[in-house]
């Protein structure tokens, strides 16, 4: 009777027990945090059209062709130390969608030298060779006409204004480097194709084809996946100063350029009053594929150098965002820019989700986190002048 006693009690004790480690197992899983569990479609979203890959002119390339041969490229990132453990899972997911197939170099670049430890872990993600790269003191610290007092001053204003890393001075140099200097970096001028990744930036899709030999073949010059509004209190000038640079340079802008996605004023007028004429729509710079070939060119190195000259880039905080949607969208033929529907991509609050059967963990249509952030949504107007032909 005691002996039946003492088992029932040893049977509870256990079953509590396992719920007890059953339930810590479960609790402790990373279920993709990042992904809302509710369905999010909004009607008309191009999001929604079941997709596969994109038409191309020439076949695409596949790793397991026979002849297959990777053209001049390299994945991309400036990071920071500190920002290593945010920065494993992106290259982790990067390296499954994509690269594990291709091999193409990865590129690290920071103004301070790598640490031996980021060295290691990075070296453990990939077969592929790796560039691990400081930036020179000239290409990132501000130029010498750029006036502290003046800076500071400025940054206390756009704080004021609710402009985001308005004082954080490497944020600048940051969007600086971004915007002019990247592909004059030493080891960068030995490619022409990039791709830019960055920390905490989640990759969902597989992609069975090299991206940049499509590029390449399909006479593509810039790759974007999501297309927003910016604040305008950042980059109040950076339009009228662009029209000044226009007006010295006419025959910069192209025929077949998308100036009515650069200066819409309907669906957002108070956006285009405050950045005094620019819809302030942008391409998110933190996914680009691009040919380096467009930055290296005149009529972008002179555009720069304007910008540069101007003190913008710190006086206000543009966006290397802004001035690289404001250069594609003046200079380039629209056709030239493609939009990546295939490649599932978040960085936080934003998405693009394909509806497509080669994606996993995340819901097609979903745009934003849920957090209201749905208006900064300018794909819209970049299909509706664009006329950008559908290769989906
Ligand atoms: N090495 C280095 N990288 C930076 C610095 N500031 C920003 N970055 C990188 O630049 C990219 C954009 O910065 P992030 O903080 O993500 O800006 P956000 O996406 O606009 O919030 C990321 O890849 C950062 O790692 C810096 O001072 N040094
Ligand atoms: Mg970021």
């Amino acid at each position: 009777m005691i002996r039946s006693h003492t088992l029932k009690i040893g049977l509870v004790a256990a079953t509590i027990t396992a719920v007890f480690i059953l339930y810590s197992v479960i609790s402790s899983i990373e279920v993709n945090k990042w992904i809302p569990t509710y369905p999010y479609y909004i009607s008309g979203n191009p999001l929604m059209k079941k997709i596969d890959e994109p038409r191309s002119a020439q076949p695409l390339h596949r790793s397991t062709d026979e002849n297959y041969e990777r053209t001049n490229a390299t994945l991309l990132s400036l990071v920071r130390n500190e920002e290593l453990e945010d920065l494993i899972p992106s290259i982790m997911e990067v390296e499954a969608t994509f690269n594990s197939r291709f091999n193409y170099p990865w590129t690290f670049i920071n103004d301070v030298p790598f640490t031996d430890e980021f060295k290691e872990r990075t070296r453990q993600l990939t077969r592929a060779q790796i560039n691990y790269e400081v930036i020179p003191t000239e290409q990132w610290v501000e130029p010498s006409w750029i006036d502290e007092n003046l800076f500071n001053a400025s940054s206390r204003a756009l704080e004021k204004e609710g402009v985001q890393y308005s004082s954080m001075i490497s944020y600048h140099r940051m969007c600086r480097w971004n915007s002019g200097m990247f592909y004059k970096h030493p080891r960068m001028l030995q490619y022409r194709w990039y791709w830019r990744v960055e920390p905490k930036t989640h990759y969902f899709c597989n992609i069975g084809y090299d991206v940049f030999r499509f590029m390449e073949d399909n006479n593509k010059t810039y790759g974007f996946v999501i297309n927003l509004y910016d604040s305008p209190e950042s980059i109040k000038t950076l339009w009228p100063v662009t029209m000044d640079f226009v007006a010295q340079h006419p025959e910069y802008v192209h025929p077949n350029s998308a100036i009515g996605w650069l200066t819409d004023a309907e669906k957002r007028p108070e956006h285009n009053a405050k950045a005094n004429g620019y819809s302030t729509c942008h391409f998110w710079s933190n996914f680009e594929i691009g040919d380096m070939n467009f930055w290296r060119s005149q009529p972008y190195e002179d555009y720069f150098n304007h910008l540069d000259r101007d003190g913008g880039f710190f006086y206000e905080r543009w966006g290397d965002a802004p001035v690289h949607s404001v250069a594609l969208g003046l200079f380039e033929d629209f056709n030239k820019i493609h939009w990546f529907k295939d490649i599932g991509y978040q960085h936080i609050p934003y998405f693009n989700c394909p509806n497509s059967d080669h994606c996993r963990g995340c819901i097609p249509g979903l745009h934003s986190d849920g957090t209201g952030l749905s208006p900064e949504n300018c794909m819209s107007n970049w299909l509706k002048y664009s006329q950008m032909e559908d290769l989906y």
